[in-house]
């Protein structure tokens, strides 16, 4: 690993042909660019993502019209602002495997503007004749898209005040919507409005809930927008920890590089992308991208990736914060949580998914099992379990729902519910106290309190869990059974009794799938006699209650 002994540099356009330790550095002159791209909510997946794309892009083919303009719409986003401009918007992406650790200085973001108090630059910046995408990273919630009844959440006193106030816009459709009005009135095209959210059909539920909140104020524009806008499906994925003091100081210890705000991340970066643009794009699929022709390509790789990947950060991540644990890698390092997540998996999510054609779902799970035990992302379980009230609806919800329907297994889907429940008091079983930070932690710590060890009162919100799930009478059951069992034993010990037995019965009969090039390494290690196909106890239990005979 290169240690520098000079003193570390600041990031800057002037400083750039000086970072020799750097990997790749932005090979392009950053003074002649164009904003084709603006992109809103800049945050670590972004810059670690889309970004890096872009970079690539114009590094290797020149695409000097497809740079990035960010824009954050928050009060937060000042930090990212103030961590950017001083340094000419540049930054670094560190990737991190049991290889080591690269450093790639990334230039496609060449302007960034922070709305509050900018509101009108954000808006003539979108709808500037150079601007052809407009991406988003905006969260789950960001979306105001009522799980339940598919519809915008008309009524969010956010959504109304864009709806009806004279002030400057809150939310991205606000944005959206007054820039669109403007192209419009000036005969450009819409520009594309390209998700990169997490979410199922993540272009399809933007165009619906853009088109919902503009038939209400731009009902000409919402016509033309709905006729000739394009609003492209993706999967998106690089698994991007938080950034932390540690990171910097590394950065300028083996890299030289003074960045106020870097980005951790891994080696493995996929994108699926529908082609469907409005305005013209770049060619992605020079530098990675899988562009595919149409919703349906996009549809079963979305799936794959959210019911498993997220769904699985999702089951493991609220377990794994009530008994305490602080990283992803370790948890997926205890036998225990390593085997109900790998049930989960096999069990419970994998009979739902659709087959894709070239690919191997048992070969992704073994992926995704090493890529969650990479001890060198420090990737925290209390980052997988943010938001949580825009997470179950897409990742875990639709599962049990399926498998309910067809009469499949639930308990550990369901589990995995009851221990959000539980984390959604706000205290571990250490009596650690933690914030929870999701758009509806208020009233939904309300109802977990007032509900202790029963789900009824959270299972009462209809935008998350709609008819079907709450009067589900066998959900119901499960869900009431396993809030009990933690609230009596704990995390660990609810799958401690679950597992002691099957570890000691089946763990020698399982077929064992194990991961072995060298950037996995570290996940055979340790965990050798957890990766592996689905449990004989699950098979066996599989339509009863899981936990029913813990009481
Ligand atoms: C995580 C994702 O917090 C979460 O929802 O599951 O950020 C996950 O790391 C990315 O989707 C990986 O692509």
């Amino acid at each position: 690993m290169p240690h520098i002994t000079e003193a570390p540099l600041r990031l800057s356009n002037a400083n750039l042909p000086k970072f020799t330790q750097a990997e790749t550095t932005p090979a392009y002159d950053r003074t002649n660019l164009k904003h084709g791209i603006v992109h809103v909510g800049v945050g670590g997946f972004h810059r670690a993502h889309l970004a890096v794309y872009v970079d690539r892009l114009l590094s290797q083919f020149s695409a000097n019209d497809w740079s990035i303009c960010g824009v954050g719409l928050t009060p937060f986003d000042a930090a990212m602002r103030d961590a950017l401009q001083p340094q000419d918007h540049l930054y670094t992406v560190i990737e991190r495997s049991a290889r080591g650790s690269s450093a790639q200085i990334i230039g496609s973001i060449s302007d960034y503007i922070f709305a509050p108090g900018n509101e009108e630059a954000v808006i003539a910046k979108m709808a500037d004749k150079d601007t052809h995408i407009v991406s988003l990273t905006i969260t789950e919630s960001g979306y105001y898209y009522n799980e339940s009844t598919h519809e915008l959440d008309v009524s969010h006193p956010n959504i109304q005040f864009d709806l009806t106030g004279d002030g400057p816009p809150r939310t991205t459709y606000g944005y959206l919507t007054a820039a669109l009005a403007r192209r419009y009135k000036a005969g450009l095209r819409p520009f594309t409005v390209m998700s990169c959210d997490n979410m199922q059909k993540n272009g399809s539920i933007s165009r619906n809930m853009l088109l919902a909140f503009a038939r209400l104020k731009e009902p000409n524009m919402a016509a033309w927008l709905s006729e000739n806008g394009a609003f492209p499906n993706s999967m998106v994925d690089r698994i991007t920890p938080r950034t932390v003091d540690e990171d910097k100081h590394g950065l300028k210890q083996q890299f030289g590089i003074e960045d106020a705000w870097p980005v951790v991340t891994e080696p493995f970066m996929q994108w699926v992308l529908e082609d469907n643009f409005s305005d013209g794009r770049p060619q992605f699929e020079d530098v990675g991208v899988q562009v595919v022709p149409t919703v349906r390509d996009v549809e079963q790789f979305e799936l794959m990736k959210l019911r498993l990947l997220n769904g699985g950060h999702v089951a493991m991540g609220y377990l794994a914060s009530l008994a305490g644990f602080t990283y992803v890698h370790e948890v997926i390092a205890d036998p225990l949580f390593s085997q109900y997540l790998n049930d989960l998996w096999y069990e419970e999510v994998k009979p739902l998914l659709p087959s894709i054609p070239g690919v191997d779902v048992d070969h992704y799970i073994q992926t995704l099992h090493s890529r969650f035990s990479n001890p060198t992302l420090k990737d925290e379980v209390a980052r997988i379990c943010l938001g949580g009230s825009g997470k179950m609806p897409q990742f875990i919800l639709p599962s049990i729902a399926e498998q309910i329907e067809s009469r499949g297994p639930i308990g550990r889907l369901t589990l995995c519910v009851a221990a959000w429940f539980r984390y959604l008091s706000g205290v571990d079983e250490n009596g650690k106290t933690y914030k929870i930070d999701d758009p509806m932690a208020k009233e939904l710590q309300i109802l977990a309190r007032e509900g202790g060890a029963s789900p009824n009162s959270l299972l009462s919100v209809q935008t998350l869990f709609g008819d079907d799930l709450r009067y589900d009478g066998r959900f119901v059951r499960e869900i009431t059974m396993a809030m009990r069992t933690l609230d009596r034993r704990g995390a660990r010990k609810t799958l401690e009794k679950s597992y002691t037995k099957l570890f000691t019965n089946t763990a020698c009969t399982q077929s064992t799938h194990h991961v072995v090039d060298r950037d996995t390494a570290h996940s055979v290690r340790g965990v050798k006699d957890v990766i592996r196909g689905p449990s004989s106890m699950a098979r066996g239990v599989s339509h009863g209650p899981w936990l029913d005979r813990y009481h």
